[in-house]
């Protein structure tokens, strides 16, 4: 990877990958895009340019003028906000995601997009989901999830593009809220937590989904990127997670440091919904075998940190 080109990069994710990748690649060598500019480190200290993904020329004018030799594809609307929009949903994750691998393909570039613990449906094992299982989801989230799946495994085997991928779970993060997804509640909780002692739950008390700390979502795909090709048997997407939790474990681990959080409930149907047709903890096995995937955060130690930085930030 010399040259990275990010999409979505004012994104939660986007924000800390880029920050992560110009600290070991070299400022110069990652050029961060997305639809909007912002006050952020992302845009004042390093390139940038402005890039409507659904735009296949202008993406293709900025790879060639910045040279690139990868390409990050994170620009999409996530679950709740898809649900609500299908079409618009469609446009941006599918048309958008076809343009990112048609400019890696006519470039011969590296890959990777996320996929998403969306990607599985109600018809799905619910516990340890395994790698390679049914995947039947009836979100358009869900729905873009797998086909764009499929579309990276066709790009890998027809075009020789290489693609890779994770199904990441909900990322917890203090740098960039995010917004318009299922496991936000999540996020939420932690600075509601410190602002007001309390937080209202759209989702039930009792609905586990993983979840899994920023600092390693970006180890997971640095790391992937890096792996050796000829060990990665599955092109997309490796099931990664760092833990399965509920509402009520978040206000536990939060207690712990405030005791006086509390928790109550307001359940959005919509958003639970969404939630109750995805697993309740998936397995990550493959990708240990296969890259050597691992966590430093858990439940614990995630809280701890995430409440030291949210403390910072909201000083
Ligand atoms: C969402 O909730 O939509 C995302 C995801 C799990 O893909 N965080």
């Amino acid at each position: 990877m010399n040259k990275i080109l990010l999409t979505g990069s004012l994104g939660q994710i986007g924000s800390e990958l880029t920050m992560a990748l110009r600290q070991r690649y070299g400022t110069d060598n990652v050029i961060a895009t997305d639809i909007r500019r912002a006050d952020h480190p992302v845009v004042t200290d390093g390139p940038f340019e402005t890039l409507d993904v659904t735009d296949v020329e202008a993406m293709q004018d900025v790879a060639d003028r910045y040279d690139v030799d990868t390409i990050i594809h994170l620009a999409a609307l996530l679950s709740a906000k898809a649900e609500n929009n299908p079409q618009l949903a469609w446009n941006l994750n599918m048309n958008g995601l076809m343009n990112a691998l048609e400019v890696a393909r006519v470039r011969g570039a590296k890959f990777f997009t996320p996929s998403s613990i969306g990607a599985f449906g109600p018809s799905t094992p619910k516990k340890q989901t395994p790698q390679l299982t049914l995947q039947r989801p009836n979100t358009m989230y869900g729905v873009n999830k797998v086909a764009g799946e499929l579309l990276c495994d066709y790009y890998f085997e027809r075009f020789g593009v290489d693609t890779r991928s994770v199904r990441f779970p909900g990322l917890i993060s203090y740098d960039t809220e995010p917004g318009g997804g299922t496991t936000d509640y999540a996020v939420e909780m932690y600075y509601e937590a410190l602002k007001q002692g309390h937080y209202t739950s759209y989702i039930a008390e009792g609905t586990y989904m993983d979840m899994m700390y920023m600092p390693d979502a970006v180890k997971a795909i640095i790391d992937l990127m890096e792996a050796d090709p000829s060990r990665l048997k599955h092109r997309n997407a490796y099931n990664v997670t760092a833990m399965s939790a509920a509402p009520e474990d978040f206000a536990r681990a939060i207690q712990k440091h405030l005791p006086d959080f509390t928790l109550d409930y307001d359940v959005d149907q919509a958003r639970q919904a969404i939630a109750d047709s995805w697993p309740d903890s998936i397995d990550a096995t493959t990708a240990k075998d296969e890259w050597d995937f691992s966590i430093d955060y858990d439940l614990d130690n995630m809280t701890e940190d995430m409440l030291t930085q949210l403390k910072q930030k909201l000083a």
